[in-house]
């Protein structure tokens, strides 16, 4: 185990490439800009998403003012893995919305993309010409521009906001938007939280997602992939709610390990309870929201995640196998047709001769297929393609690395799992945060995609936790979205 102390250093200087610092109980909205300000007490609580922040609002008489801004951003979806996205107000899911029912709410909606733009709030009964499809509703939004979208919500529940322009959605721009009901649901949680499900194809050693592509390498809840996605911590014996809601080109799967939830709501609204389903697993299709509730009975650290095998896995393709291994992926800086030349061995993919099925496998011509050997497993070669990640080389984890069977290269199929190289992805140190604490050493490396965990701790345990919480200073709790771009909030 790591000892604490280096624990405690590393919290600190990660902390600002740290993404979101979850709003958890008792963690503190100012009362300018709570979501929940004027609330009487026993209403909702606000939602927590992790990693993500929350779009702080001004009051102009009787209506909430909130800034939404469109613009490129950088975001780390995994330590050192920092891609070019459009999003809103810094991040990728833009921040979380969270209004209540009733409310009167104004978004002024700047557009600093170099090309038009909306905002569609999607599944909100509002006039059409607040409803952000450019061309039919509003003209779209110049670059440069502004249009002040403004509404009254009488609806509750689970909602999100998306560009209604379809590569822009691709590229990151989605965020929730939370309507919280005039009288809280019953039964009571005690804690509330937000999941944005995404996903991209981003070639290697490239930074912009190819947005026609079909295939993805990199699944993300709340723009991170595990296992930098930040825990979702509970105290055993409370009641929990998790939002999903999902917007790309395939649905997911989320399946959630230790217990059996009721699914109490979609992104139509909360559900009747006869309508309540028990289910470990929820299909959350593109477009929507699937609201799940449980009682954390059951002390552990379980997973969250989607059940689609290649969205467990991070840099997953077909045909870039080589990508993390030996360094011979595409070279950085190169054009797309050397890259995809690259990856072919043998001249220019997109050539009349060769031409590529644009939109499926990165891009790279399904005529020309290309066996891509991984190698033999050893960790000399694994570590040479993982130049300057830390690999925690010291903790034993080479060892377990060399757990393959003798004449495992005999063996037809081989190599499956053993290809990911678990061990050798560990990056326990480079995502340590309290959220984090306790697990156990080498966890980091059997993680990927859209996974998260839940952590059921026993109350002695929570409290240590919150503890840790608040040694982080308030410096690294404001730096939430943390991605490098600008949040002006
Ligand atoms: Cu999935």
């Amino acid at each position: 185990m790591s000892n604490r102390r280096s624990f405690l250093q590393s919290t600190l200087a990660f902390g600002a490439g740290l993404a979101a610092v979850p709003k958890l109980f008792g963690a503190e909205y100012s009362n300018k800009t709570s979501p929940m300000a004027g609330m009487k007490p026993g209403a909702s609580i606000s939602v927590n998403t992790p990693d993500v922040r929350n779009l702080p609002f001004k009051m102009d008489g009787g209506v909430k003012v909130f800034n939404l801004v469109a613009e490129p951003v950088k975001q780390e979806i995994l330590p050192g893995k920092i891609i070019d996205l459009w999003g809103y107000n810094g991040s990728a899911p833009g921040p979380t919305i969270q209004v209540n029912q009733g409310d009167r709410v104004r978004i002024v909606f700047d557009n600093h993309l170099p090309e038009p733009s909306s905002v569609h709030w999607h599944g909100f009964e509002i006039p059409e010409a607040m409803d952000g499809v450019p061309g039919i509703g509003q003209k779209p939004v110049a670059p440069g521009g502004r249009f002040v979208y403004e509404f009254t919500l009488h609806q509750e529940g689970t909602y999100f906001y998306h560009s209604h322009m379809a590569m822009q959605e691709m590229l990151g721009m989605l965020g929730a938007f939370i309507m919280h009901p005039k009288q809280a649901y019953t039964p009571a949680v005690a804690s509330d939280h937000v999941i944005l499900l995404q996903e991209y194809a981003v070639l290697p050693n490239n930074t912009v997602p190819n947005t026609m592509n079909m295939e993805y390498n990199w699944l993300t809840f709340n723009g991170k992939a595990s296992p930098a996605t930040t825990p979702i911590m509970v105290r055993q014996g409370d009641r929990v709610r998790i939002r999903l809601i999902n917007l790309g080109m395939d649905h997911h799967p989320i399946h959630l390990h230790g217990f059996t939830f009721w699914i109490t709501g979609n992104e139509g609204a909360r559900l009747p309870e006869a309508q309540w389903m028990r289910r470990n697993t929820v299909l959350v299709g593109v477009a929507q929201a699937q609201d799940i509730e449980f009682d954390a009975i059951y002390p552990g650290s379980w997973m969250l995640h989607c059940h689609l095998p290649h969205h467990m896995m991070n840099q997953m393709s077909s045909n870039v196998g080589k990508m993390t291994r030996l360094g011979s992926g595409m070279n950085a800086g190169e054009d797309m047709e050397s890259g995809m030349g690259m990856l072919t061995n043998s001249g220019n993919a997109t050539s009349e001769d060769r031409g590529p099925s644009m939109g499926r496998g990165l891009g790279v011509g399904s005529t020309a297929e290309n066996e891509t050997p991984n190698g033999p497993l050893s960790p000399a070669n694994a570590m040479r393609g993982m130049a300057g990640m830390d690999m925690n080389m010291s903790s034993g984890q080479m060892t377990d690395m060399l757990d393959i069977a003798r004449d495992a290269n005999k063996i037809p199929g081989f190599p499956q799992d053993a290809y990911m190289e678990s061990p050798m992805m560990a990056m326990d140190k480079m995502v340590e945060k309290p959220e984090t604490f306790g697990l156990p050493e080498g966890w980091s490396g059997y993680v990927g995609g859209m996974m998260t965990l839940v952590r059921v701790l026993p109350p002695d345990q929570y409290d240590k936790y919150l503890e840790l919480k608040k040694r982080q200073s308030p410096n690294n709790m404001d730096n939430m979205s943390g991605m490098g771009g600008n949040h002006g909030a």
